[in-house]
């Protein structure tokens, strides 16, 4: 599999391409996870060239269509065939932001190794992920943002679950473009990743720890 070809396919909008190549790696030829990195890569020099003005919303709308069309093609083999031994956690994307395309990605990895996701989808209020943890019991929240005012909303969710008396009962992970050590300390949260597969591990390790 051209990994570069599938990235630059992606940085040039080309639908049939990525698709083409991601129904390729669904049918043996290379690596899923590789894939979906070399997607993401051309997904961020799109992002870059909306900045520099060479592409406009269209084009991130119709960039953000043809990401989530490739996770899709690919999901069934990141798939450990449907094992929910880690138990539930909730993702979802914080309030006042609309990007899902990390989360999906985040998603599609926990399950694969076990986790029953709850996602909760996008611009979810932190009442709402406090009160879905309450109800159904579950010990581990990943928060996912792009915006930069994500990190408010995050900080927002983490006091939530302060003044519900549950803060202590809880793991938070946070990820997403803005987050970094320094943006974890002060949302308040357990851990942070930009690395999907990080992420995957610190979750795991908490499932184990429960
Ligand atoms: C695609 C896109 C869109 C699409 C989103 C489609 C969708 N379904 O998500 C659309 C067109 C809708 C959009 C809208 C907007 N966007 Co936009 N968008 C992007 C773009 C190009 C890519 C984002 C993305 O999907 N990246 C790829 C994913 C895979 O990366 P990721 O989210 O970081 O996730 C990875 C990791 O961080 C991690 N991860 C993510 N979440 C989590 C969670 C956990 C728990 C863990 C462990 C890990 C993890 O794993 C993921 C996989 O590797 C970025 C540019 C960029 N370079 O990032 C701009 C960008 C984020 N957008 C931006 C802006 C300004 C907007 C708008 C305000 C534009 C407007 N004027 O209307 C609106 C915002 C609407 C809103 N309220 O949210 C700015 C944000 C600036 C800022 N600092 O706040 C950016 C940076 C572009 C720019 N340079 O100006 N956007």
């Amino acid at each position: 599999m051209d990994y570069e070809k599938l990235e630059q396919a992606m940085v040039s909008l080309d639908e049939p391409t990525v698709l083409e190549m991601m129904n390729a790696v669904a049918g043996g030829e290379g690596d899923a996870t590789l894939a979906l990195e070399a997607c993401t890569k051309g997904l961020e020099a799109v992002g870059r060239l909306f900045e520099e003005g060479v592409y406009f919303i269209p084009d991130l709308i119709f960039c953000g269509e043809v990401m989530t069309q490739a996770t899709e093609i690919v999901k069934p083999l990141l798939a450990s065939g449907g094992d929910k031994s880690l138990g539930k956690m909730i993702l979802c994307t914080v309030k006042d932001d609309m990007h899902d395309i990390g989360k999906n990605i985040v998603k599609a990895l926990m399950e694969a190794v076990g986790f029953e996701v709850l996602d909760l989808g996008i611009d979810v209020a932190p009442e709402t992920i406090v009160q879905t943890a309450k109800e159904q019991g579950v010990k581990i929240i990943g928060l996912s943002g792009v915006l930069s005012l994500a990190i408010g909303s995050m900080r927002e969710t983490v006091l939530a679950f302060e003044a519900a008396g549950m803060r202590d009962q809880v793991k938070i992970i946070i990820g997403g473009n803005p987050v970094t050590a320094a943006t974890c300390e002060l949302v308040g949260a357990d851990e942070w990743a930009l690395s999907p597969h990080k992420g995957v591990q610190v979750c795991k390790a908490w499932a184990a720890e429960f």
